[in-house]
């Protein structure tokens, strides 16, 4: 990651500072824009009730600048979610879960009311697929999957990684998702399938894009 690259990240987290709803649960991403955002959350500490987080790695972030984390079951709703994205195309489908945190991004996503994506420019893409695309899948079911996934034209690998909730993850490389809603749709239905890292049928509401020329907002 480049020191620009690193600027415009904290770039766009500042931005998404004005989007953080008074007194609502806070709904927290993962990965290193959304790491920049967490620090600088203090300065709108008395803003934020709580949070609710997509992984390990946040909510230890989280804690350890003194914020709430609750349990996604103990909360009525969330207003606002601030989280990364590995791709975004110009309708807001994204590809995620390059952090591995995609099935508690996916969860707390779909119960949030306006999703605000955080990414620097070189996460917009015409058509997603250029990163190559993750699949949280049950251990037992990685060899079907994965053929499943080469069926479709994919060079695919097994990341070295246990994901928080103890399942492992394919990256499925060299796809040109041109319709990715159907793709999501079609891959969610595969035995062993836990989450796909397509967020199409609930992409993001808000685009905040960390360019050159400062940040560019997209909604
Ligand atoms: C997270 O944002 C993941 O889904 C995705 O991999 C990540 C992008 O991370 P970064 O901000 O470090 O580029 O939501």
């Amino acid at each position: 990651m480049t020191t620009d690259q690193n600027a415009l990240k904290r770039a766009v987290a500042r931005a998404a500072l004005e989007y953080v709803e008074e007194g609502r649960i806070l709904g927290v991403g993962t990965g290193s824009t959304v790491d920049c955002f967490i620090d600088l959350l203090p300065e709108i500490r008395e803003r934020i009730p709580a949070c609710v987080s997509s992984s390990e790695r946040s909510t230890k972030r989280l804690e350890a600048l003194g914020f709430k984390v609750l349990d996604m079951n103990d909360v009525e709703e969330i207003g606002v979610y601030v989280d990364g994205a590995d791709e975004i195309d110009p309708s807001f489908a994204m590809v995620k879960g390059g952090g591995g945190a995609l099935t508690r991004e996916k969860i707390v996503a779909s119960v949030s009311k306006t999703f605000v994506c955080i990414a620097d420019a070189s996460k917009q893409v015409d058509v997603l697929g250029r990163f190559p695309l993750p699949v949280e899948v049950i251990p037992m079911a990685a060899r079907a999957v994965k053929a499943k996934l080469e069926a479709l034209g994919a060079t695919v690998t097994l990341r070295d990684f246990v994901t928080d909730n103890g399942n492992a993850i394919l990256d499925a490389k060299g796809l040109a998702i041109a319709e990715p809603e159907k793709l999501e749709a079609e891959i969610n239905m595969w035995p062993g399938v836990v989450t796909v890292g397509l967020f199409a049928k609930r992409g993001a509401d808000v685009l905040l894009l960390g360019t050159t020329e400062g940040v560019k907002t997209f909604a």
